[in-house]
């Protein structure tokens, strides 16, 4: 590549752009020339938010260094890259993060201190970026950072949403969404005016001929939105290695209004235009494992779809080489089906664009994708309208209706005289009106096809795909069990813990190399070493509960045992099953005499999560989980016995509050339901234990960890089907202590049991999909052997101890190596010095 500097230049330069801080005092000026002239502030008028700023940019400027020489050596080194499409990106805040990944938080918190702040303060000031729902977006983030920390080329392509996930705000019991504007001050993005692209909506498809006299096909008259770039720096951990994720903002075409309209007096026409293009990127949809199927959804998908393919199809054309290689240049994973229409987009480029025979085209399209599928759960399966297809996408919906047939084709060879093959695996479903079945065109566009634990991938392959494993044969379909980054959930969120551990192996490069984790093992026995564990997961108790009772007004005591779940409100994941649980709890204890009280371990419940703002039960079960706090707390005959806590607005700053704090947490989704989970493995890892269900990484956690280290209960995936059967016809009898539970709710306990009919519906004539009934009596007995287990502190002490000793499997960097070996073929880089 040339450079715009001389060569005899170069080393000067390289001297000024350096990566690091030369110590504190350099930080301090970088620090006090931000807060001064960027800010324009002064240290009479600084407070903590000006001291976020000035240590945020002043550490963004040395990210940027790193991320160019990163960005560059990938340009020069000109090896396979891997795309990461994710329409969620919940990576939490960045600034704690990047200290640590870059390995300056000491000297900033030497340095902040010495102008007067404290560090911790400093890093709360920042807003999460919370451009995700749950579990598919943090996924992408821990990706993210076990992509930088490997060294991998990696990029993420997303959308850069102006409101992320709503704030949630309790009143009177209730959720209620207050919109998330977060990008007031973002230091952490470079808008790319430079990167700009233009993506069409609408219009036709005509028939032409080209200047050799030859068809082809053109698509046109439709209306264009520009998709501009912003780009955050991803900075890997012990390394200089910075990759990028490559948000997407929607804005008009031509100008910035329409003037003829301004000038005719049409003041209001004339921005509307504007309006409609930046709506495109304005907010996340706000649903959990539940596809709405709205237009705009499908607007954002194409439109970041179609951004991100332009972008990576212009890095390819610049390296000269033929289309056959694209594949030995590009992977491209779908992060579910969400992103599926670049598979439709990259053939209509090769076909129509670059004028490549289909089935080249289609060579070079199915190998470069690989398709990852989240759930199971039927309404979160994407289905497109086909009437909406055509008229959004008239083109792209010829190109699947190709695609199809010769897919059809090929299954009718394999399968002739079965009529029914083809209905069932045909991407259209004969629905009134006809719908597109989402997840078939990307398992028929890609080359692997991979489920997110091992249960979850068996399951799929079972039921939801069966026949496509018949058409396809075993070995397009994968398994890559999920992970978590130790960097953020041990390291960041648990300082003390890490550190403790690392005082133990010699050093941080478990963090690295989680594995390592197994040395622990030889201190199990170690007295002093227990001792202190316990005392640092006694001291994060001591900090969650500082905060409960700062947010909430409640206090518990930091020596009962903290029983938490915390993840989005779903009637598959069963918040419903615990907070009964804590009402069979609770009238066990109004039950006691005092002398019995006095042998009861203390416990304090602790919900947290977001409810769709649709999702009626989900809203319900918070209300519901409000009122038992609202009668428990203040009963004096239980006191610290038991206490019921709703954190409001869970996200992932703090999930890294509340995580190190758990003494058990709860997993306990209807067997067969939940693909992984990735809290369960974030608890573990923090030392704390879990009850649970077999399902999804439960299960892999248990074979980890061993049986003796996790409470579970319940029945298993492949009796469901059974019980449902059952419940149908009405065979079941509801479980005694549940009826109980229902009653006291119906007596109006918890106040007017009207609010709840729905909850105890959704169990007798709902005929209890989620299978509470089956599974509570094996809860809450699991839940006594909970408190026997926490009696014998030095017993349960090694239970943890041993657990995160097994942890090494659930690391990100075990994945994303998966991952790169079995279906993106990318190898790491050097990484620049
Ligand atoms: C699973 N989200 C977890 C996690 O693999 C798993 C679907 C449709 C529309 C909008 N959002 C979704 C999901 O499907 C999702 O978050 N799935 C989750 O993916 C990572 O650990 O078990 O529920």
């Amino acid at each position: 590549v040339e450079a715009s500097i001389p060569q005899q230049l170069r080393e000067a330069w390289r001297k000024l752009a350096a990566c690091e801080f030369q110590g504190k005092e350099q930080f301090q000026r970088e620090v006090v020339r931000h807060v001064e002239t960027t800010l324009a502030r002064s240290m009479y008028n600084c407070d903590d938010a000006a001291a976020y700023a000035g240590t945020a940019l002043a550490l963004r400027d040395k990210l940027v260094i790193g991320w160019n020489k990163t960005q560059q050596n990938q340009t020069l080194q000109d090896q396979k890259r891997v795309y990461y499409l994710s329409l969620e990106f919940l990576m939490g805040r960045a600034l704690d993060n990047a200290m640590l990944n870059t390995q300056v938080k000491d000297v900033a918190r030497d340095g902040i201190a010495e102008l007067g702040f404290r560090i911790e303060d400093v890093i709360n000031q920042e807003h999460d970026a919370a451009l995700g729902n749950g579990g598919l977006g943090r996924l992408a983030a821990c990706f993210l950072d076990g992509l930088a920390t490997l060294n991998y080329p990696g990029w993420g392509y997303g959308l850069r949403y102006r409101y992320g996930i709503f704030k949630q705000e309790i009143v009177d019991g209730y959720q209620v969404e207050v919109p998330d504007y977060w990008l007031d001050f973002n230091p952490w993005e470079f808008p790319r005016p430079d990167v700009a692209v233009d993506v069409m909506f609408y219009g036709y498809v005509k028939k032409d001929t080209d200047s050799d006299g030859k068809t082809i096909i053109v698509w046109e008259g439709g209306e264009i939105v520009q998709a501009i770039a912003y780009d955050v720096p991803v900075p890997g951990f012990d390394t200089s290695t910075t990759n990028n994720l490559r948000l997407w903002s929607s804005k008009p075409a031509s100008g910035e209004f329409d003037f003829q309209k301004f000038n005719s007096g049409d003041y209001e026409g004339s921005i509307r235009d504007q309006q409609r293009a930046e709506t495109i990127s304005a907010v996340l949809y706000p649903n959990d494992n539940i596809s709405a199927g709205k237009e705009l959804r499908l607007k954002q998908q194409y439109f970041w779809v179609a951004a991100s393919l332009h972008d990576i199809v212009r890095r390819f054309k610049k390296t000269h080489r033929p289309w056959s290689q694209f594949p030995d240049q590009v992977a491209i994973q779908l992060n579910d089906t969400h992103p599926t229409l670049a598979i439709v987009e990259l053939q209509r480029i090769l076909i129509d664009v670059e004028h490549i025979p289909w089935d080249q085209a289609w060579e070079i399209v199915t190998a470069t994708f690989g398709y990852t599928n989240h759930t199971v759960l039927p309404e979160a399966l994407e289905k497109w309208s086909v009437p909406l297809m055509q008229h959004l996408l008239p083109r792209h919906l010829q190109i699947i209706y190709d695609i199809n047939l010769f897919f059809l084709q090929k299954v009718e060879r394999m399968f002739p005289k079965d009529r029914e093959m083809l209905t069932r695996v045909s991407i259209i479903e004969e629905s009134q009106p006809q719908v597109l079945r989402m997840a078939y065109l990307a398992i028929i566009g890609s080359h692997k096809v991979n489920g997110v634990a091992e249960l979850h991938s068996d399951l799929i392959k079972a039921t939801i795909f069966k026949d496509f494993v018949a058409i396809y044969g075993p070995d397009k379909f994968a398994n890559v069990t999920n992970g978590i980054t130790p960097r953020r959930w041990l390291h960041q969120a648990n300082p003390k813990l890490s550190d403790l551990i690392a005082s133990k192996l010699g050093g941080y490069e478990f963090l690295k190399e989680l594995s390592q984790l197994e040395r622990l093992r030889p201190f199990i026995d170690d007295k002093e070493f227990r001792r202190e564990w316990m005392e640092i997961k006694l001291s994060n108790k001591i900090r969650l509960a500082k905060y409960i009772r700062d947010t909430t007004g409640i206090s518990v005591n930091p020596h009962a045992l903290f029983d938490i779940q915390v993840k989005r409100i779903h009637e598959y994941k069963r918040q419903q099953m615990n907070i009964f649980g804590v009402i069979d709890r609770y009238l066990n204890l109004k039950a006691m005499t005092s002398e019995e009280r006095k042998k009861v371990v203390p416990r304090a419940s602790i919900f947290g999560g977001k409810a769709a703002p649709g999702y009626w039960m989900a809203k319900t079960i918070i209300r519901l989980i409000n009122a038992v706090g609202e009668v428990v707390n203040k009963d004096k005959d239980i006191g610290d016995l038991l206490k019921v806590v709703f954190i409001e607005d869970y996200n992932v700053s703090k999930a890294e509050l509340i995580i190190p704090a758990s003494d058990i947490s709860e997993h306990i989704s209807t067997a067969g339901t939940e693909a992984s989970g990735t809290s369960n493995m974030k608890f573990v890892l923090n030392g704390g234990l879990i009850i649970g269900t077999c399902d999804g990484a439960n299960i892999e956690i248990t074979r980890e960890i061993g049986d003796e280290n996790i409470f579970l209960l319940g029945n298993l995936a492949e009796d469901v089907e059974d019980l449902r059967h059952r419940h149908r016809y009405g065979q079941v009898e509801m479980d005694p202590k549940l009826r109980a539970v229902c009653d006291e709710i119906e007596k109006g306990t918890f106040g007017d049991p009207s609010v709840y009919e729905g909850l105890i519906s959704s169990l007798t004539t709902g005929c209890d999909y989620y299978l509470v009934s089956d599974d509570f009596s094996s809860y809450l007995t699991t839940q006594d052997l909970v408190d026997e287990a926490y009696r014998d502190k030095d017993g349960w002490a090694t239970k943890c101890i041993n657990s995160v000793a097994s942890m090494g499997f659930f690391s990100a960097d075990r994945c994303i190596n998966e991952y790169a070996d079995m279906i993106w073929n990318v190898e790491p880089l050097v990484p620049v010095k």
